[in-house]
């Protein structure tokens, strides 16, 4: 089926959601979203989040999208069952695949999860683990600072390491050796987050990992491309669309791109 797959974040972060399921299903088209005008979302309420994130479900309902991805954390946290329930299209999240693949690969059953503070108070990564297998241990950790030197465009800088250095300074205790990057923000700061954890710790970047899924999700329901296909990409911001040009081509590196801004109000009245 051609339709296009729907994805939907806070801001540009999703960008490395977009980039895995671009690279992963290159006959897919697809729909993003990105909620510039109103992030960060991670240190809003659950209702504030809701209500944005099923704003932004509708317009990609009114796309016309094969299948949700929502490729926010913190969205993920507070909204997935409700947006499973809301429409008739497969949704996915981007906490359960990294969830089954820290399962999968932790052999001392310890778990870290770095989030923004409101998905660590969700609760839903211990939820999503412990789900799977009662017997890990979890321990989460807020890292609200992240997403912040990211967006300043200094996550390469030493004030950034200094910032993950101090952050996580007592947050490996004892043998844990898995830990999520929960939060799309995160991997741009990998080199620092390893350096500081150890290279013994796997790290975890849920961007592939949900890819994977999407795709088997696609070929489960049936829904997959059929090639040859021309395929688009449409990027949508609340916004300016200057600066999300700039940041989605760099990143993406693909001239395949449409950028265009849609204001909170067009986005509010597609809601009717
Ligand atoms: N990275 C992020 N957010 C920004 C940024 C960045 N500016 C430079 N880089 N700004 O997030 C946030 C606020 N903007 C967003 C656009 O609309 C206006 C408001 C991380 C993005 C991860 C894909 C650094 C940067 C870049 C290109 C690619 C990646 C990247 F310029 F981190
Ligand atoms: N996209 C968000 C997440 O993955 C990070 C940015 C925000 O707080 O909105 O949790």
């Amino acid at each position: 089926m051609n339709k296009p797959i729907g994805l939907l974040d806070s801001g540009v972060g999703g960008l490395t959601v977009l980039k895995a399921v671009i690279d992963c299903l290159p006959n897919e088209s697809i729909v993003y979203i990105g909620d510039t005008k109103r992030c960060p979302y991670g240190n809003r309420s659950k209702e504030e989040i809701i209500e944005y994130t099923l704003e932004l479900v509708q317009f990609l309902m009114d796309q016309h999208v094969k299948m949700i991805v929502i490729a926010c954390n913190t969205a993920t946290a507070h909204t997935l069952e409700i947006v499973k329930n809301k429409v008739d299209i497969p949704v996915i999240g981007v906490i359960e695949p990294g969830s089954e693949a820290a399962v999968r690969l932790t052999k001392s059953k310890k778990v870290g999860v770095l989030a923004t503070v409101s998905t660590v108070d969700s609760g839903f990564y211990e939820k999503s683990i412990l789900g799977k297998d009662e017997s890990i241990h979890v321990k989460s950790l807020a890292c609200p600072e992240f997403v912040e030197i990211v967006e300043k465009n200094l996550y390469e800088t030493v004030e950034a390491k200094k910032i993950v250095e101090k952050r996580l300074e007592s947050f490996k205790t004892g043998n844990m050796d898995t830990v999520i990057l929960g939060c799309t923000h995160f991997p741009l700061l990998t080199p620092f987050i390893q350096e500081r954890l150890g290279i013994e710790v796997t790290l975890i970047d849920s961007g592939a990992l949900t890819s994977y899924e999407v795709e088997k999700v696609l070929k489960e329901f049936k829904l997959d491309a059929k090639a040859p296909v021309t395929r688009t990409i449409d990027i949508y911001t609340t916004g300016p669309e200057k600066p999300f040009r700039t940041i989605a081509q760099n990143w993406l590196q693909t001239s395949e791109l449409n950028v265009r801004a849609i204001s909170l109000e067009r986005l509010k009245l597609t809601h009717d």
